[in-house]
């Protein structure tokens, strides 16, 4: 089990004993045109918390609202606030001035860390806290006041259990939920996951598209490679061309990006040396077996899928090599534990589906929640999702709970028919979803964006409706097929099914 020393400091930990152990000189992070040591990148951090401590008068724990893309300083600013004892607030970068206002009142945020690119937001907002700009080259910007604080920074003594982040879901039903972490979960998720399924290593060199302001960014692109002395590469506006080019550029060998991503990264992969790669991860929503196979079929890679949540912080479900199990998303990863549970809260053995509980070393705390009585039971966090066992422990993923179609007494899971449509040499994207009818309760209707060359009309439909027939239980099938140019999704990379169904 995993034992940490109650006074922690989480990066003290991950940092400063880098450092300390002669690890000064290895490439922490590589950006466009960029490269930091871990010393440089440790002398950055303690510039920034000299800033927050002495130019913006924090105290630890405070709480600071962090906005950015994926670039070093945010890097930098992210780990300042931690090692200064506040609470690092990380939001999306595309969220509105509503949006934060609700964040920064709900989280009590004392102070703000922004991207330049990134200030009409924060400007828009009625009251902001004290804000200071980066990515600037202004006479008042972080970056300035930085070069003004040369001595090293102390990390400050937090205990274990202090929190120092405070993560929102994406609130895609409902108000965003905060979920708080401790300085111990952040080493939790990288004595975890990284360990038993990526078995990451000094020499690897960490890339993808999630940003830091996700926790799976965060853990993926940043605490994972620093916990074991590796590299990162930070780079923004990633498209699935240029993703692939970057990791031939900088010869990546761990991979994290969402379902999608390595669909559209699949067509485009022979042209590129991708000999660098050793574990490519997917997370974010449910791996279809079409994309795993295309995928391994392109490059030779076998998918690591991994179910991870915000409440959570990271990956608790996953599989690699060996432990692979097809259409399963895998095993509790050591120190996480599973189970399936029905309506009333009661454990339903293998081949039932049921909702999916999760107990482990990270969790279940919400930020002055009502709802913490709905999705934490006895110490075990209620995802959401709908998931089934089977004999040998594995996990299979069905759909999110409240997506579950039922057409004429049917239970049929929305991912299984799209993983169906996109074996189709036609279909690009889909998202399938129920509609409401008089007669069945739902119907299945798929929302298909077809890849170029295809022609939208009903033949194509109808041969769409056929093909799924003969691979799935027909009673399965889309009896509606709606072609769209694109699918609306988050920024993490989710399908917003709502969307779908008020179209
Ligand atoms: C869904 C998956 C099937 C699932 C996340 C890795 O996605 C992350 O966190 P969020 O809070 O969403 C959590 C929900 O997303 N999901 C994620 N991964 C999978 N469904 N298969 C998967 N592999 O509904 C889950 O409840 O945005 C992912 C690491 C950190 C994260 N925060």
């Amino acid at each position: 089990s995993l034992q940490y020393p109650p006074r922690l400091n989480c990066v003290a930990a991950l940092l400063d004993a880098a450092v300390a152990a002669g690890g000064g000189e290895r490439i922490a992070i590589y950006a466009d045109g960029v490269r930091w040591t871990y010393a440089q990148l440790q002398r950055k951090v303690d510039q920034v918390a000299h800033v927050l401590r002495a130019d913006m008068g924090l105290v630890p724990g405070n709480r600071v609202l962090l906005r950015g893309a994926n670039n070093p300083l945010m890097a930098a600013c992210v780990l300042a606030v931690l090692k200064a004892g506040c609470v690092a607030v990380p939001t999306m970068p595309l969220l509105r001035a509503r949006e934060l206002a609700a964040i920064i009142g709900k989280a009590e945020v004392n102070a703000v860390l922004c991207a330049a690119a990134l200030r009409g937001e924060i400007d828009a907002l009625d009251a902001a806290p004290a804000t200071l700009w980066f990515n600037d080259a202004g006479a008042d910007a972080l970056e300035a006041r930085m070069a003004r604080h040369t001595a090293p920074f102390e990390a400050v003594d937090t205990a274990a259990d202090d929190v120092c982040l405070i993560s929102f879901t994406s609130g895609t039903t409902g108000v965003p939920k905060g979920t708080m972490h401790f300085h111990r979960d952040v080493l939790a998720i990288c004595d975890c996951f990284p360990r038993s399924t990526l078995e990451s290593q000094a020499d690897d060199v960490f890339i993808g598209t999630p940003p830091l302001a996700f926790t799976f960014g965060l853990g993926g692109l940043l605490l994972f490679p620093l916990r074991v002395g590796a590299a990162t590469v930070l780079l923004e506006k990633l498209t699935p061309e240029s993703l692939l080019a970057a990791i031939a550029q900088y010869r990546a060998s761990v991979c994290f990006t969402a379902p999608t991503f390595y669909r559209q990264m699949t067509p485009l992969a022979s042209r590129f040396d991708l000999s660098s790669l050793r574990k490519t991860v997917s997370a974010g929503e449910a791996l279809p077996l079409a994309t795993r196979d295309g995928w391994q079929a392109a490059t030779g890679l076998a998918m690591i899928d991994g179910i991870g949540a915000t409440e959570l912080l990271h990956i608790f479900i996953s599989a690699a090599g060996e432990q692979i199990r097809r259409g399963a998303t895998g095993k509790p990863i050591p120190g996480y534990q599973a189970c399936i549970l029905d309506r009333d809260g009661k454990p339903v053995g293998p081949g039932v589906i049921g909702r999916l509980a999760v107990k482990g070393p990270t969790g279940c705390r919400y930020l002055a929640d009502p709802r913490q009585k709905d999705y934490v039971l006895d110490g075990w966090n209620l995802t959401g999702d709908a998931y089934e066992m089977d004999a040998d422990g594995y996990f299979f993923y069905r759909s999110r709970t409240d997506d579950m179609i039922i057409s004429a007494g049917y239970n049929i899971a929305g991912p299984e028919v799209e993983d169906a449509l996109l074996r189709h040499p036609a279909v690009a994207e889909c998202g399938v979803i129920g509609v409401a009818d008089e007669e069945r309760g739902q119907v299945v209707e798929a929302h298909v964006v077809l890849k170029d060359g295809f022609h939208a009309d009903a033949a194509l439909a109808a041969q769409l409706q056929e093909f799924v027939k003969r691979q799935i239980a027909p009673y399965k099938y889309p009896r509606s097929i709606k072609f769209q140019a694109a699918l609306p999704r988050t920024e993490t990379g989710k399908l917003q099914r709502f969307k779908l169904r008020t179209e």
